[in-house]
């Protein structure tokens, strides 16, 4: 049989090592379809719920294999429908590439029926490379171009085929001659490191501070090991910004945890005290949570100089791989005998995790969302792949949970997007189906994708070696961090026709679909709701009713700010009477280990 242009488009990708696309149908792409349907043995097509759920494993893929992650969609709408997820990879710095349908080339230009200007739509998501293929001849460089300008870029490409383009004959090699392009398959990447000069100069600055901190990020979770080496050699502490929550597990004693709005009271001790910062593999973005200009001297360390010196006026910004350039550094670094900074730090991070204990243990209605996370992180199995939705969810996934080494964890960081919690554990299963996923995820979000997401979990769980698949949805029937940031931020009190969002029966629905469902409605019942959906022999919905009056406060409100600010919200908002208790409960636990 004759391959056509799909064919060798799909061989092409498995050459590249490509084993699965997530996607959904459509007439534009039926020439693609067909051929995956040929090549199955090769390539899994794992059909979603929806193509922003596609580009969204795509993306949760790449972030938890490191390797290439492809959606696929048809022309027109299926197009539009991948644009936020392509954007959550982009942003987050993630390989993915897209491979679109388009209507057949006769129609083109014709106002056609789903004919959207692909290229100007995909213009700025894929800025690096995308490309329309319109003759055969450009198929092999199309592909090999997406893919490694996806791989050395870290970023979003796409392939746009006209539906017609995908059923003619392949053409495997073009022809030897002039206007042809002759590609080929692979990359290798290399070590990056700094000069030696500019290693001793940042030696010299780490060497010359009192009080070090470091700031790790994404881009450092290759570099766990390097990243603990330096910190002790230093007497840092380590922060961790949200995309780094795995680069050092929480159970180390200098690990202050998150940092940002969503983060702990010692990561903001820490950046303020500090005299000398290092971040690594890291663009966190709120200037107000990092030293005061001038206040540390900084250095940086990423693999993209694009993002050097943009978030603190750093003094030394050096271009280099996390894991390497820490470990060339290493040598030149004089161990700290004055441990004093140390121990201070680890005594704040003591005390910070009573005090999360317990703003946890604190009554709520009639479930404390803080206590479900709290009471996780003892049970999180081995190796677990831990995925989050943006939502009040991610405040407590940052600040409660506790990350132990050789897990996983991961949510939209820099879009922050609602949507891509499950989304993301079902990428998680289908890369590592030996291993326990677990999304943590608010009930707007599940109504968003998620529901839809268990459906496609309850397609394909029993392909998974491992079944376990568990969800958590937090049931406040509110969209709980705007209403906080509507109250706090805004001045506003709560505007219950935007913010209230239906019932919805997650644990009943789950069971109705194969899956199990467990409700919990009160505190007792958590630790036994975790044990069961861990141990169950199929994907399980954990529906937590929790308080919405449960603040997800900022790490460095003082029991002072929180009367204040109860005040001031006290005579404009009717409801305030149960949230107001609950602020005012949580700033007063910070206080609570000082006086033991
Ligand atoms: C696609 C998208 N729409 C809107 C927002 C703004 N937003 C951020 S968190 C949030 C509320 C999430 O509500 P829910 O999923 O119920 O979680 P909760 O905060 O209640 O725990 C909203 C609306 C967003 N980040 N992404
Ligand atoms: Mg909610």
């Amino acid at each position: 049989m004759v391959e056509t242009v799909a064919d060798f488009l799909l061989d092409r990708l498995s050459q590249w090592g490509v084993q699965r696309i997530y996607g959904y149908p459509g007439d534009g792409i039926n020439g693609i379809l067909g051929a995956l349907n040929r090549s199955k043995d090769r390539i899994q097509f794992v059909q979603t719920r929806h193509e922003e759920m596609a580009a969204f494993m795509a993306c949760a893929h790449a972030k938890f294999t490191g390797q290439v992650g492809v959606c696929a969609a048809t022309s027109g709408p299926g197009a539009i429908h991948l644009l936020n997820g392509l954007y959550d990879a982009k942003m987050d710095h993630q390989p993915v590439v897209a491979i679109v349908g388009q209507s057949a080339r006769a129609a083109m230009g014709g106002d056609y029926q789903q004919e959207v200007d692909l290229i100007s739509l995909f213009k700025d998501v894929a800025r690096d490379y995308v490309q329309m293929a319109l003759v055969p001849e450009q198929v092999r460089h199309l592909v090999d171009r997406a893919v490694r300008i996806a791989r050395v870029e870290r970023t979003v490409t796409c392939i746009i085929l006209p539906n017609d383009v995908q059923q003619l004959d392949a053409v495997k090699e073009p022809p030897h001659k002039h206007a042809t392009v002759h590609s080929s398959v692979g990359v290798c990447h290399p070590y990056v490191i700094p000069q030696d000069d500019d290693l001793r100069r940042a030696a010299d600055i780490l060497n010359s501070g009192n009080r070090v901190a470091m700031l790790v990020g994404a881009g450092a979770l290759n570099a766990s090991d390097e990243v603990v080496e330096i910190a002790d050699a230093l007497g840092a502490g380590v922060a961790k910004a949200l995309l780094g929550k795995a680069v050092v597990p929480d159970d180390l004693p200098f690990v202050t945890g998150a940092i940002g709005l969503l983060g702990t009271k010692p990561s903001w001790d820490l950046m303020r005290e500090c005299d000398t910062l290092l971040m690594v593999g890291t663009s966190f973005p709120y200037p107000e949570f990092l030293p005061k200009p001038g206040q540390a001297r900084g250095i940086q360390i990423d693999i993209d100089g694009r993002m050097l010196g943009i978030r603190y006026a750093t003094e030394l910004n050096l271009i280099g791989d996390a894991a390497e350039t820490l470990r060339v550094l290493l040598p030149y670094l004089q161990r700290k005998s004055d441990r004093s900074w140390r121990t201070h730090i680890e005594h704040e991070v003591a005390d910070w995790w009573r005090v999360l204990e317990a703003r946890a243990m604190n009554d709520a209605n009639p479930v404390n969302p803080q206590r479900v996370f709290w009471e996780l992180s003892p049970k999180l199995p081995d190796n677990c792949i831990v995925s989050s939705d943006s939502g009040s969810s991610a405040n407590w996934y940052a600040r409660d949970l506790k990350i132990r080494r050789g897990m996983m964890a991961s949510l939209s960081g820099s879009l922050a997007t609602m949507g891509p919690g499950v989304p993301y554990a079902i990428a998680a299963k289908f890369a590592f189906p030996s291993r326990v996923a677990i999304a943590l995820v608010g009930d707007g979000a599940m109504q968003m994708n998620g529901i839809n997401g268990l459906i496609t979990i309850g397609k394909y769980w029993k392909e998974w070696t491992d079944p376990r698949l568990v969800v958590l949805v937090l049931n406040n029937r509110d969209l709980n961090q705007v209403t906080w940031e509507q109250r706090a931020l805004a001045g506003d009190p709560r505007f219950a026709g935007s913010q209230s969002v239906p019932d919805f029966p997650y644990a009943r629905y789950a069971e109705e679909i194969g899956l199990r469902g467990i409700r919990v409605d009160s505190p007792d019942q958590i630790a036994d709701a975790w044990d069961r959906a861990l141990s169950a022999d199929r994907p399980a919905v954990v529906e937590a009713i929790t308080d919405p009056d449960v603040p997800p406060l900022p790490p460095h409100i003082t029991l002072e700010q929180a009367k204040n600010f109860a005040a001031s919200v006290w005579s404009r908002d009717a409801g305030a009477l149960g949230y107001i208790t609950q602020t005012v409960k949580e700033a007063a636990d910070r206080y609570l280990p000082s006086k033991k």
